[in-house]
This record gives C-alpha cells, structure tokens and sequence, in this order.
C-alpha cells in the first residue's frame, strides 16, 4: 500500500468491520498480524514510508498514521479475545492420554526397620520415650559411670559444643531422664539419632540408636536373655539362636555382647563373614553406681540395659554394603523399599 494513496477513514471502517467480524483466537492473531506485524504489518508499513513522504504532507499523514496506528493497538488489546488462550494451549483435553502419576512418598528403610524393633518393645509394654541431642557431659557420661579419663569422652571420638555440652554419643541421657521422674517397676526403650567422630563405609557421624531399660525388683539376667531371645527371633526369624558373649561397659555389669545366628546361612557366607554370628547389640545389668546417681536403690531393685545400632541391624537385615547409601537420597537405593 502506498502512503500516497492511502485512505485513513477507509482503513479505519474496514479494520473496525474486521473486528467485529472476529470469532477465534487464531483470527485475532491473524488480524494484528495483517496490522502490526513487524514484516508487511499495514501500520508498520505505513509507518516506514512517512520518512520519505514530502515535507509538506507530513504533519497531515504523521496525524493520520499515528491515529490509526493508535485505533489498531488499542482496539486490538482491549478486546476479548485478547485474554484467551492462544490456540495451541485451547487444544480438546485428549482424555485416552495415559493419567500422570503422582510419585508416592514411601518410609524409609531405616525408619521399617526402626518402627518393627519398636513395634515388638510396645507389645511388650515399654514406654517410648525421646530427648534432646543436645547434652550435658552429666547425663551422656557421668550419670553413666563414665569417668572424665575414659576415653570415649575424648575430643577424638565426641563431638563438643564450645560450652561443654556436646551431641550425644548415646541415647542413654533419656533413660536417665526417665529414671529421675518415673518410679520403678518400668521398661522403657528410647530410639534416637546420635553423633560421633567416625566416617567410613560401616561408620556415620550421624547414625540411629535403640537403647532399652528394664527396672523393677527381681529382675535378673535370665529376663534379659529371654527378652533378646524374643526380640532376635521376632527380627530375623523364629529359628534364630543368639549367643552371648562377656564384654565391658562402664555402666553396667556384668555386660555381654549379643549374636545371632546367621540369618542367610549355616556354614558360613559373605555377611557373617564365615563366623555363623552377627553381633547386633551391647547389654548388661545396669551398674549399682547407676541406680544409686538417680537415687534408686540398687539393694531393692535390678535392671537390665541393652543398646544398638539401627543401621548396623538394617545393613545386616537388607544386605546393604555402605552406611552412606542411607543418607543420600538416591531413589534407585530408596524405590526398592517403596512397596513395604
Ligand atoms: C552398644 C551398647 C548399651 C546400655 C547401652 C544403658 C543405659 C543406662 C544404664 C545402663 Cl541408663 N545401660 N545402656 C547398656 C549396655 C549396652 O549399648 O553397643 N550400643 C550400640
């Protein structure tokens, strides 16, 4: 179109028929197209062709032009079909697509294997009971028997706040907690996070605890074995044996050292490391210095404490090679578990 020859009234009814003509989306983008359109856009043109028109026409054409450039815009973006979707998203909903399917949060596995250790204390009629993580040298180590010249409260194997206190290394704390407000006869376990410096493949700063304590009169040894009897065979199977062997820990005595009996061979195979026996947990007598700090009296009543790790049991129970695997989040180590 020739500037020269344009006709702005004329242009002005027929794009005003053009609209109200309009119907689709598709049509509203064709008309600002056929208007605005960088390339071959009538206003565009037209605008491009006032530079070279003669100088006395210019105010006059100027006026004219911008007017209608003026009327297309605001015209165009004041109507309707402005607002609608454009047509490729304004596609028919295709309802024999397959559905989108949600991903579904799943427990992880060492809080299956955590729950079912606890699940079997409950039937027994424990109290579950929690604390902070944050502790005092007392109630991590002194309340424990544990003197400042032991060496696991050195710097090299705990983790120490600038004030003293320190993440706990067990969940023992809870117990004794729980001793200083709750009369004896009671069982109670305590499941938590602890903390300790140590890293490498069977090792984690951070791992998982369940500890448990029995208080009452006449509680002897024969009820703590009886109890991890009952628990092993309730973790790996009715034909599991354990076995006990005498250890040392400073808050209780006598102390052993549990085993059971291999739960994926009877000769000898890589996970028992061809032994039979895996040792899966720590326990003993509770220490009558442990009783007499909480103010129970060790000549009425006895106890028995046990402790251990829910990583090292959930390895040994899954098969699974690296502490770290747990604490990655990798989905093709988590997805496998999913389904429980
Ligand atoms: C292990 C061994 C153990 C305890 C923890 C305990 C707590 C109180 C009193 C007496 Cl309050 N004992 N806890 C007893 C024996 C062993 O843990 O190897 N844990 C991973």
């Amino acid at each position: 179109m020739n500037i020269m020859e344009w006709d702005s009234e004329n242009a002005s009814s027929t794009f005003l028929a053009q609209v109200s003509d309009l119907a689709a989306k598709a049509d509203w983008e064709n008309l600002r197209v056929a208007y605005l359109g960088k390339k071959n856009g009538l206003v565009t043109d037209l605008v491009e062709q006032l530079r070279n028109v003669p100088r006395e026409e210019k105010p006059r054409l100027g006026k004219a032009v911008n007017q209608f450039k003026s009327l297309v815009e605001k015209t165009l973006q004041d109507h309707p079909l402005a607002k609608v979707e454009s047509s490729a998203a304004q596609k028919v909903f295709d309802y024999t697509l397959p559905g989108y399917q949600p991903a579904m949060g799943s427990l992880h596995p060492l809080t299956l294997i955590q729950d079912r250790m606890v699940e079997f204390f409950v039937r027994q009629g424990y109290d579950v009971a929690e604390g902070p993580q944050i502790e005092t040298a007392y109630y991590n180590f002194e309340a424990l028997n544990t003197p400042e010249s032991h060496p696991a409260r050195d710097e090299q194997d705990t983790f120490y706040f600038p004030d003293g206190r320190l993440l706990r290394t067990q969940t023992s704390g809870v117990q004794i907690r729980y001793m200083e407000t709750h009369q004896p006869p009671f069982r109670m376990i305590a499941p938590g996070k602890v903390y300790r410096r140590d890293d490498d493949i069977t090792h984690s700063p951070m791992f998982h605890q369940l500890e448990g304590l029995v208080v009452g009169e006449g509680i002897t040894f024969s009820d703590l074995k009886g109890t991890l009897q009952a628990f092993s065979r309730y973790l790996f199977g009715p034909e599991t044996q354990i076995r006990l062997r005498p250890s040392y820990f400073p808050f209780t005595e006598p102390s052993a050292e549990v085993d059971v009996s291999c739960p994926f061979c009877s000769s000898g195979c890589r996970t028992c490391k061809q032994t039979r026996w895996l040792e899966i947990l720590g326990s003993g007598m509770v220490d009558d210095n442990v009783l007499k700090g909480v103010g129970i009296d060790p000549e009425r009543y006895t106890g028995f404490a046990f402790g251990m790790g829910i990583e090292r049991i959930a390895m040994l129970a899954l098969g699974i090679p690296d502490i770290r695997w747990f604490y990655q989040n990798d989905r093709r180590f988590l997805d496998p578990f999913s389904w429980r």
